[in-house]
């Protein structure tokens, strides 16, 4: 890619309506360091390869500065998707220096294990989160807003290619993963969820006994951290590791993994997900003239994902709750995935007072000890909580930017843009770092990370428009 590409499409003013001004060009410059040629590194020596959740929010981001490098870097990630339909957690990067991320693709093994997986691109046999149809939805608004006909007609293109890999990933989400066709996604490692260590998998990973006959590995993400206490623990990096032995074993065959796998979690922030990027979906059928069977699919996917997020809710708790299958009970704990009927959207006025009182309360952005009024990944109520590990309690961009998106379609736009503006607060105080100490804002985890870079240009973009 033409590297001055991005900060040549820079807008010239800064950040009106909200936002820190130098935020703006800093973020450019964390995504224009961190991209290769068609796709974009989360972080410069901790992720060296090319993640599928970080991918779509880097192209969200990336569609207000140049929409064609966005579109490239969702195409990017499409090279790698499985005959199945799963996009691939990750794509490797044969170029990325030796020893730099573990587990690498020699030990996922998947082109010689599976035939589904691609044979050109080598990936990891697990998925994340489904973000793209959103991304794909903000390349073609972004076009829209600037309103000149030439990139209209690219982005339209985009649209038209981009469709059929995105229905058959929704409709692999839809069935291989919801067998039960309970609307809800069925995961088998918590690197699926994204939030790889929150407490939300505390008890069944627990469950799981880790066999002696683990291969032998070495943790590289801890070179890249100035404290391991920032990342997951080794007991839990052991399981991990015996998870994806275990997979590898079924060969990635979904009926296998379904009969014996034991990590089998219906995840409900996965799920709402998919709820709000199949309403993306419907939209871009609509751009591209979609075939009219298909939409009827996906807005049965929409309906049966609503109900099974609303079977899934702790009145008690008020959240929605995780489901381990093996166990046969939901994970009560209080972690940001409970909000996930607010991100599936198609709330009735109870279930949304609901949710944004839990918000707003003690338990999480209404903590009176944080340094923003920003959610912690996990409520400090929690005895799971811990401030600086990870997913366990730290404040994460990423998550704030899909609670402040889903407050603008529950029309709740006051709140949305306090959570904006406290987001892009905290990043002008702290920079682009993967996550932040809720009490005082400390940078953790890694300092330049590209999807909190990406969500900044999506909020600063907001505030201009607004
Ligand atoms: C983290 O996960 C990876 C494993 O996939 C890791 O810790 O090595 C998570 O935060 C995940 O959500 C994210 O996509 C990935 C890359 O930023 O890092």
């Amino acid at each position: 890619m033409d590297e001055d590409q991005i900060s040549e499409s820079l807008p010239e003013q800064s950040a009106a309506g909200g936002g820190t001004p130098q935020v703006d060009p800093q973020a450019a410059r964390v995504l224009r360091r961190n991209s290769l040629e068609s796709w974009t590194r989360p972080a410069p020596t901790l992720y060296p390869h090319q993640w599928s959740w970080d991918s779509a929010f880097i192209a969200l981001g990336l569609a207000h500065l140049d929409d064609r490098r966005a579109a490239q870097e969702l195409e990017t990630l499409f090279s790698g998707q499985w005959a199945t339909g799963k996009l691939p957690h990750i794509i490797f990067n044969p170029d990325a220096p030796p020893k730099s991320y573990f587990p690498d693709a020699e030990r996922w093994n998947s082109s010689a294990l599976s035939s589904d997986a691609p044979d050109e691109r080598q990936t990891s046999g697990l998925c994340q989160p489904p973000v793209h149809a959103i991304a794909v939805l903000r390349i073609w608004e972004a076009a829209q807003n600037r309103g000149e006909e030439r990139r209209l007609s690219l982005a339209r293109s985009f649209l038209s290619q981009s469709y059929p890999r995105l229905f058959s990933w929704h409709r692999y989400l839809a069935t291989a993963r919801d067998p039960e066709g309970s609307g809800l996604v069925t995961i088998y490692h918590p690197w699926e969820s994204g939030t790889d260590n929150s407490p939300r998998w505390d008890e069944t990973l627990e469950a799981v006994e880790v066999g002696e006959d683990l291969p032998p590995y070495t943790r590289y993400d801890l070179e890249h951290v100035s404290d391991p206490s920032q990342r997951p623990s080794n007991e839990e990096y052991d399981r991990y590791l015996w998870l994806l032995e275990l997979l590898k074993r079924a060969r990635y065959e979904e009926a296998e993994i379904y009969e014996s796998h034991p990590f089998l979690v219906k995840d409900v922030l996965f799920s709402s997900i998919l709820v709000a990027a199949n309403e993306a979906l419907l939209k871009i059928a609509e751009v591209v003239g979609a075939d009219e069977g298909e939409r009827e699919h996906v807005r049965s996917w929409i309906k049966r994902g609503r109900e099974g997020l609303e079977k899934r809710w702790d009145e008690e708790l008020k959240l929605c709750l995780d489901y381990d299958l093996r166990a046969e009970e939901p994970a009560r704990v209080r972690t940001v995935g409970g909000f996930a009927p607010l991100i599936a959207g198609g709330l009735s006025q109870e279930r949304l007072e609901d949710l944004l009182k839990t918000l707003d309360s003690p338990a999480f952005a209404g903590n009176p000890e944080l340094r923003w009024s920003l959610p912690p990944s996990t409520s400090p109520e929690e005895p799971g909580f811990h401030p600086r590990s990870y997913w366990r309690g730290p404040v994460w961009p990423v998550a704030n930017w899909l609670l402040w998106w889903s407050l603008l379609r529950a029309g709740e736009p006051e709140r949305a843009e306090r959570m904006r503006r406290e987001t892009l607060d905290q990043l002008a105080e702290g920079g682009f770092a993967e996550y932040f100490e809720p009490f005082t804002g400390e940078a953790l985890g890694s300092s330049d990370q590209s999807w909190t870079a990406a969500v900044a240009l999506d909020f600063l973009a907001a505030g201009r428009s607004s």
